[in-house]
């Protein structure tokens, strides 16, 4: 008996501007991509079940687009006779009951069996039992229904899956909104493996209990993880973590101003961004400590095209501003300032405040120089 643990698929997560040539957000093909070789990897392998254990949207409310893309990748399993169980994770489960759950949906592919109703059911596949608890009403809810969940004595192999981050002699928890967390020595004993989601690294927390870890990086705290799924052969007892291919997500070097002579900053981070390796990287770099007048020089035209074959950069500089303590003035400051702080005061979707405030930086220096171009 082999299945396939997958986990935090996020199918559904948008970020940046970049679009592809069908006019998609090209961040939301690459989560698409990713759950595609997943299902490609099944049937090559030809495992005996797909175990999905939670957060397989990015969503409560996926897109359409979302949703045909899960909807025909387990058409592509039940083709190939491979049966797909999922859980809810903290993502895609209602807040309200009367939004009702999108894993509902999937019930209409054949083969695929949705856990989603706040409680443990048990899916039977061949001579394995799959435990599955979903994301519950609240924190006391999943905890008792994990001290109900018990091997079944009639099954040759029991498998649980829940969705949370477990803490104990390690802490793998998101600190994210709507989080269940496990004590480690609650989690479902006397299972030949335990599949857990939340966590998007994968990692063995407690003995045959693994996190599989999320098949994207949804945040640059994911920058240096590998990511993939875990093939796991019950007879042998033996998990294979398989590393899948994903987008490369760069965290470069801090270039730090303090102590620094202006003159050379501007050079310095120039010379920082053409040594990297960007390409079809996302990629950051923080600059720390810079002063406001150096920032304001900075070329960013110059930046672009140093940046140019990244798939997104972002400058992220934390500013130093002189005359900024102490005297509360109501006077207005420079153009580029103003907009930085109404920029700084604003929810922006996605990630892109350093593009928005790169493109008006142009845009403003372009008007200041008399729209000469
Ligand atoms: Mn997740």
């Amino acid at each position: 008996m082999r299945l396939l643990h997958v986990s935090d698929t996020h199918v559904g997560f948008a970020a940046y501007s970049r679009v592809t040539p069908e006019g998609l957000n090209a961040r939301e093909q690459d989560f698409f991509d990713a759950f595609r070789r997943v299902v490609d990897l099944a049937i090559a392998e030809r495992v005996d079940v797909v175990l999905h254990s939670g957060d397989l949207f990015d969503s409560v409310r996926p897109t359409n687009r979302a949703l045909h893309h899960v909807m025909d990748q387990c058409r592509r399993l039940h083709e190939a006779r491979i049966p797909f169980v999922v859980i809810s994770g903290n993502h895609e489960a209602p807040r309200l009951r009367e939004t009702g759950a999108v894993l509902r949906l999937l019930e209409f592919v054949p083969g695929v069996r949705a856990v989603y109703k706040g409680r443990t059911e048990v899916v039977r596949v061949g001579d394995l039992a799959i435990h599955a608890t979903p994301h519950a009403a609240d924190n006391d809810a999943l905890l008792a229904q994990l001290r109900d969940v018990r091997p079944l004595a009639d099954a040759r192999w029991n498998v649980a899956t829940l969705h949370a981050g477990v803490v104990g002699v390690g802490d793998f928890r998101t600190g994210e909104f709507h989080e269940q967390v496990v004590p480690q020595n609650e989690l479902p004993q006397g299972m030949d493996y335990v599949a857990l989601g939340h966590y998007h690294r994968a990692v063995e927390v407690a003995p045959r209990a693994w996190y599989a870890g999320s098949t994207e990086r949804c945040s640059f705290k994911e920058c240096g993880e590998e990511k993939g799924v875990n093939l796991v052969d019950l007879r042998k007892g033996a998990v294979e973590p398989r590393i899948l291919p994903s987008r490369p997500m760069r965290m470069l070097p801090t270039l730090s101003c303090e102590g620094v002579d202006e003159a050379t900053i501007p050079g310095a981070l120039y010379e920082r961004l053409a040594s990297a390796d960007l390409r079809d990287a996302i990629a950051r770099l923080r600059v720390t400590g810079i002063p406001a007048h150096v920032h304001a020089t900075l070329d960013f035209r110059r930046v672009k095209s140093l940046t140019e074959a990244a798939f997104h950069f972002d400058l992220q500089p934390d500013i130093i501003r002189r005359e900024a303590q102490g005297v509360a003035s109501a006077a207005l400051g420079s153009l580029e300032d103003e907009f930085e702080g109404f920029l700084s005061r604003r929810t922006l979707q996605g990630d892109n405040r350093d593009a928005l405030l790169a493109e008006a930086k142009t845009l403003l220096a372009e008007a200041a120089a008399g729209g000469s171009s």
